[in-house]
């Protein structure tokens, strides 16, 4: 969405020019002119392009984590190639696991504290290994339908209330 935003600004900035360069030109060959308009209905019909694009089309998934918390908007996404961007707004290191699963949010069996990759039932598509608090990060990956658990596997965070559900339809 923020690249559509950023297309449709640069169009109407190309627009605004134009027509002050016509303005000024007043009086110059009507030639510049034609070339002038052709161009500007151009640049528009590149903008209404970027303008129809879906609501998530793309999804674009971002996130928080901080103590002890994972939340991510929205919750789901589309099969298919899936953009999480992740920020790390705690006051400590985190990490970003996507697991595919069909055990309840939060009710993993843990092995002291933290669990077991891979554990039964449970499989570990793809992760952020832990990042520092007060960046973000992005993990681009392709996703299958089901249901899956997005959370923090370092010691003692999963217990301590870092997860959340993601579904995938
Ligand atoms: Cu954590």
């Amino acid at each position: 969405m923020k690249k559509s935003i950023v297309r449709v600004l640069g169009v109407t900035a190309i627009l605004s020019t134009m027509t002050m360069g016509c303005a000024a030109d007043a009086n110059d060959a009507s030639g510049t002119h034609a070339d002038a308009e052709q161009d500007a209905a151009a640049a528009g019909a590149g903008g209404e392009q970027a303008v129809a694009a879906g609501a998530n089309e793309g999804n674009f998934i971002s996130g928080t984590l901080q103590e002890w918390k994972v939340s991510v908007s929205p919750n789901k996404a589309t099969t298919g190639e899936v953009k999480f961007t992740i920020s790390n707004k705690g006051t400590i290191g985190h990490e970003f696991l996507v697991v595919k699963t069909d055990i309840a949010d939060g009710m993993i069996t843990l092995d002291g504290d933290h669990f077991a990759e891979p554990s039964p039932g449970l499989e570990v598509i793809d992760e952020i290994g832990e990042f520092k608090q007060g960046t973000t990060e992005l993990l681009v990956l392709t996703l299958e339908p089901g249901n899956y658990q997005l959370v923090c596997n370092l010691p003692g965070h999963y217990a301590a209330g870092m997860h959340t559900t993601f579904v995938v339809s």
